[in-house]
């Protein structure tokens, strides 16, 4: 009927998706099963998936930096405080439920005690992190020293070692090349945690973004200029996603597929499936009871409908395990799809998918437990409140980047004296549960946005108000 083609025509690209996923899975397993590809043909395999993932990256940029500053300069700084502030708690309180969520799961289900960690194997290196450091990162970030640099720095920061060499030189006599070697020795480069997404140090610029926002909307007539051309470019910019979007199909058939006939041990889905099964379960419980019911009792509208206009960022944050890598999409679905205030989306979006990682905390915490449970550790109540207290501090320091999670894990395992050695074990089947987190990361900043524009409504309101009394009578 009408309908039905209507739907289709609406919905053509969220289609498509679905579908390239299923025929690049289906590609995958026919590859796999009768050609048997070289290392380098495999990578030649996954080439169109790449370059979908490059210019997804590409426009972040961009997106960040106009969507922000415009997104505070079109409020004014009260109202941009109590909105922030609003949206920090949302942040909090959920990542808390969802850590709490995960350790009521990982305790009944106990889906480390019927085996030992002597079963599985460890593989990959261990990073070197603890939570005081990662803290210090993290706030080191919110400051980049260098705004350029900021854009493209690596996951690389430079701590001072604590005890210099003990050299007793006369330092007059030493050449110049063999001081800078000495003091090459001293600061030694640590690789650092989080909030550097695929090299652009999100944290940071969203920082400074806001301070500029808030200056240009104080500026009168100077600053509007600024924030018209901001404006632009954000309009710009989403205008490349639309471009971009229509690549989607493709780039992700190839990118699932590739998958599909890179990964070397499906055996290790056996070991691990009731590990996986519970962080599986309790993302879905987040994603269709915790969130929703949130989303109900403040909304007041149906969750589900919501859930559904974001299905193409949550299948992309699926496919490409990286909530960064998913905002442009994200914004598009809460704009267009769930009609939410450009005004909140753009100031709540970009840092919800910097530091509210709900999936990630509820996986973290199902994980820390379930290796204590291998290694027949007993914990007691204070363990456990540290494993919620540093999973959420684990979660907010996790880029929004593959894998991020399992890095940020060591503070956990540290905290409570597991080894953080043991985070290899449940390196293997990552990628599969990196790309579920994700999924419920990206939907827990869309309900958040949802649920801090219907709290933000008077004040919204009363600027659409004022601002229409300014074009009446200018
Ligand atoms: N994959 C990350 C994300 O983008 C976080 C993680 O690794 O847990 O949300």
């Amino acid at each position: 009927g009408v309908n039905f083609k209507g739907l289709l025509k609406r919905n053509w690209l969220l289609i498509a998706t679905v579908l390239s996923v299923l025929l690049g899975i289906s590609l995958g397993v026919v590859v796999r099963e009768y050609a048997s590809l070289s290392h380098l043909h495999k990578q030649y395999f996954g080439f169109p998936g790449e370059i979908l993932m490059r210019m997804l990256k590409l426009v972040i940029l961009p997106l960040i930096i106009s969507s922000m500053i415009t997104g505070v300069a079109a409020l004014d700084s009260e109202v941009s405080g109590k909105i922030g502030l609003r949206a920090v708690i949302y942040y909090f309180s959920t990542t808390i439920i969802a850590v709490i969520l995960g350790i009521i799961l990982v305790m009944t289900i106990k889906p480390g005690v019927s085996q030992t960690a002597d079963h599985i194997d460890r593989t990959g290196t261990t990073p070197n992190v603890t939570t005081v450091d990662t803290l210090l990162d993290l706030v080191r970030n919110m400051f980049p020293e260098n705004l350029v640099q900021a854009c493209f720095q690596q996951y690389k920061t430079k701590r001072k070692e604590l005890e210099p060499p003990k050299v007793s030189v006369n330092t007059t006599t030493i050449p110049p090349l063999a001081t800078t070697i000495m003091a090459a020795n001293i600061t030694k480069e640590y690789s650092i945690v989080g909030t550097y997404s695929d090299g652009i140090n999100v944290l940071g610029l969203i920082v400074f973004c806001v301070a500029f926002g808030l200056v240009i909307g104080k500026m009168g007539e100077k600053g509007r200029i600024l924030l018209e051309f901001f404006d632009a470019l954000n309009e710009a910019t989403m205008k490349l996603v639309q471009i971009i979007m229509c690549y989607m199909p493709i780039g992700i058939l190839f990118l699932i597929a590739a998958k599909i006939i890179e990964v070397e041990d499906w055996e290790i889905f056996k070991k691990m499936g009731l590990y996986m099964v519970t962080v599986l379960s309790g993302l879905a419980i987040h994603a269709t009871i915790c969130l929703p019911l949130i989303f109900f009792i403040i909304v007041r509208k149906n969750p589900y409908t919501f859930t559904l206009g974001m299905a193409q960022a949550l299948v992309t944050a699926l496919m490409i395990s990286s909530s960064s890598a998913t905002l442009p999409v994200t914004f598009r679905c809460a704009e267009e799809n769930n009609r939410i205030d450009k005004r909140i989306t753009r100031f709540v979006l970009p840092v919800g998918a910097t530091i509210n990682m709900d999936g990630t905390a509820l996986y973290e915490a199902v994980a820390a437990i379930f290796i204590a449970q291998l290694n027949d550790y007993a914990l007691d109540v204070g363990q456990i409140v540290t494993i919620s207290i540093t999973s959420t501090v684990a979660s907010i320091g996790a880029a929004g980047v593959p894998n991020a999670g399992l890095v940020t894990m060591v503070i956990v395992l540290t905290a409570v004296g597991l080894p953080a050695n043991d985070v290899t074990l449940i390196v293997a089947v990552d990628w599969l549960l990196d790309r579920f987190r994700t999924m419920i990361n990206v939907l827990g900043d869309a309900y958040g946005a949802g649920i801090v524009q219907k709290l933000s409504k008077r004040e919204l309101e009363r600027m659409d108000l004022t601002s229409d009394v300014d074009v009446a009578n200018p």
